[in-house]
């Protein structure tokens, strides 16, 4: 069901001291307007423009070359998997594919997901040694029966389909684990500066939106763990009926509190795009201490609305619009979605 935004501003006031959907939402966006923490506005699109926006500074490269993809004839999809791709290949970042992190024991680790607007998902957790793990997670999405393949099995898939075998551990990232573990204390903690997971949404020239998320997770994690990125509602939401969502940051916080998919219902009951990051965020400060944890979202509505918001500060995303004069090409910017 899909109410206007004055309805749903009705209801959460009837709603307020209830379940506290409505009344959460309303404090969260008091308490940002009051801080004057809310964060820049993005320019405005016009409906029909296909847009992109990815989490973090590698969103740059990352939405051109799904605008790239697109130009090419490709869907939000390939938009999706394209820019996916940019950043999983890059050695240099320690958070997503190769040269990630390694986990307490010296693996890295994948985890990755895919969504469509036709709630089409796939997803792949715990991975080693696959160089692309989102594009695998659509192939888990298109040509199995599944939604998500874990560790071996998702390994053993890869081979089938010839993705090599590669190793993704870096001399770099390898130093970095061998420091670590000087000073180890072997606990599952997040620094709030260890997060840097690329979340994608991406709307095409036909209004079909899609979302990715690929990240190596939080650094020196417990050797089997898994975090929201993989996880359809928590790490990634797409509904084409409502908008998507993608989440950022220590992975316990985003899974508990089901961030994504919160996002986008809000999206669905009439919360702009903002808005609705706001009150995710505002979701897990209230049920947690956040003084040593990072956690953003990033949303896109199906009319190319855009809303980002994050605990901490120093959370920013790149946005990707087509260039008014040559439709082909892509102008993009960083956003500044910091709060505190
Ligand atoms: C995780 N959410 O594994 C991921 C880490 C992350 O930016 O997003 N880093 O918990």
């Amino acid at each position: 069901m899909s109410i206007d935004r004055r309805s749903f501003l009705r209801r959460a006031t009837a709603l307020a001291g209830g379940v506290g959907i409505g009344l959460g939402w309303q404090q969260a966006l008091a308490k940002a307007n009051r801080t004057g923490l809310r964060a820049q506005s993005v320019p405005s699109s016009t409906v029909g423009d296909p847009t992109m926006v990815s989490t973090w500074n590698h969103g740059m490269p990352a939405n051109m070359a799904g605008f790239d993809a697109l130009a090419n004839g490709g869907s939000a999809l390939d938009m999706i998997e394209a820019g996916a791709r940019i950043v999983e290949a890059d050695p240099t970042g320690q958070s997503v594919g190769l040269g990630g992190l390694p986990d307490r024991d010296g693996h890295v680790t994948l985890d990755a997901c895919i969504m469509d607007h036709t709630q089409n998902a796939g997803s792949v957790c715990f991975v080693q040694n696959v160089a692309h793990p989102l594009s695998l997670a659509r192939q888990v999405m298109e040509n199995t029966p599944h939604v998500m393949l874990a560790g071996a099995g998702a390994e053993q898939y890869a081979r089938e389909l010839k993705m090599p075998a590669t190793p993704l551990l870096t001399e770099a990232s390898r130093k970095a684990w061998e420091q670590w573990q000087i000073e180890s204390n072997y606990a599952p903690v997040i620094n709030i500066e260890n997060h840097d997971t690329i979340g994608l949404l991406a709307l095409d020239d036909q209004g079909r939106l899609a979302g990715g998320c690929t990240t190596s997770g939080v650094a020196y994690k417990m050797h089997g763990r898994v975090g929201d990125s993989p996880i359809i509602g928590a790490g990634l939401y797409v509904d084409g009926t409502a908008g998507g969502a993608t989440a950022t940051g220590l992975g316990e916080a985003v899974m508990k509190t089901v961030g994504s998919f919160l996002v986008v219902e809000l999206m669905r009951q009439g919360a702009l795009a903002q808005e609705a990051c706001e009150e995710a965020v505002h979701r897990i400060m209230k049920a947690m201490p956040v003084d040593d944890l990072q956690v953003g979202y990033l949303a896109l509505g199906l009319d190319g609305s855009v809303g980002g918001h994050a605990i901490h500060s120093g959370f920013n995303y790149a946005l990707h619009r087509p260039d008014a004069s040559n439709a082909q090409k892509a102008i993009g910017q960083l956003i500044d979605a910091s709060h505190g």
